[in-house]
């Protein structure tokens, strides 16, 4: 599906990015969905825009949203960049609120075992508007320790190591239109700075196969933190981290991707 040179790019740049990959009339739907599951998780109530609201099960709670996750788009790319029996570690939902600090998600954590993150953003962003940043090559190699030092600009009071603050850091915008796929690995620094309060976005989360000890280990710790996440959400608070009949449903696609995870005892 993938051709070699975007397999390439994905490996030298970090991410990849699908332009309109979805019609609008999906997007619609995909929308609507999105905002009717936010909406259930707080209990029907307003969003205040003060705090992220985030939850871990969106695209398992309607058919639609789950189908996404067999769907060529998605798990055609996944596994071209994963391999086989590559396994689904969680989604979310977000409404993000204000900006998003550098980061990578797994830090220097499992560098060398890939891990993606998809992610769809339900509302236009532009470069100083919410879209995502990258640093192009951060996931790996020298430019990934360097950039680690980026986690000053979290302290209190923020430390900036190449004294700039985090909009003037060189980025690459990964700018977006509902309808847009964008696959970033886990190791990649990002960011994004002058979103407003209410960016909708979902993500889908993906590993290669597991092989070994550590792997294994490394999936339980997620599987720990969003269990734990979970409970202390404060809009909605749940003891799963899969939507249950989740792990048992779907086509052979799903199945395939949730088989360790059940074996694990995951739920
Ligand atoms: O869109 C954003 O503000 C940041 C997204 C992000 O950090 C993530 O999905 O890991």
């Amino acid at each position: 599906m993938l051709t070699d040179e975007q397999k390439l790019f994905y490996d030298t740049f970090g991410f990849l990015v699908f332009k309109q990959a979805f019609s609008p009339t999906e997007m619609e739907e995909i929308s609507l969905l999105f905002d009717d599951v936010m909406t259930e998780f707080r209990y029907g109530k307003p969003f205040p825009g003060k705090k992220r609201q985030m939850m871990m099960s969106l695209v398992e709670q309607r058919p639609a949203l789950s189908s996404l996750l067999e769907d060529d788009r998605v798990y055609g790319v996944v596994e071209d960049l994963l391999g086989p029996d590559f396994v689904w570690i969680a989604g979310d939902g977000n409404l993000y609120v204000g900006d998003t600090s550098w980061h990578a998600d797994l830090g220097n954590r499992m560098m060398g075992y890939p891990v993606i993150k998809v992610a769809m953003y339900l509302d236009p962003v532009r470069v100083d508007a919410g879209c995502l940043r990258v640093i192009p090559g951060s996931h790996r190699g020298p430019l990934a320790n360097a950039c680690l030092s980026l986690s000053g600009h979290r302290q209190d009071p923020p430390v900036y190591p190449f004294g700039v603050t985090g909009e003037k850091v060189p980025f690459f915008p990964l700018e977006s239109d509902p309808g847009d796929l964008v696959f970033f690995s886990q190791h990649l620094f990002h960011s994004s700075f002058g979103g407003g309060s209410h960016r909708r976005m979902f993500t889908m989360n993906f590993a290669a196969k597991p092989n070994t000890p550590e792997q294994a280990e490394f999936h339980r710790g997620m599987y720990e933190n969003h269990l734990s996440f979970q409970q202390k959400n404060d809009y909605y608070s749940t003891d799963r981290v899969y939507q249950e009949g989740f792990l048992e449903g779907g086509g052979p696609r799903r199945q395939s991707m949730v088989r360790q995870l059940v074996e694990w005892g995951f739920r």
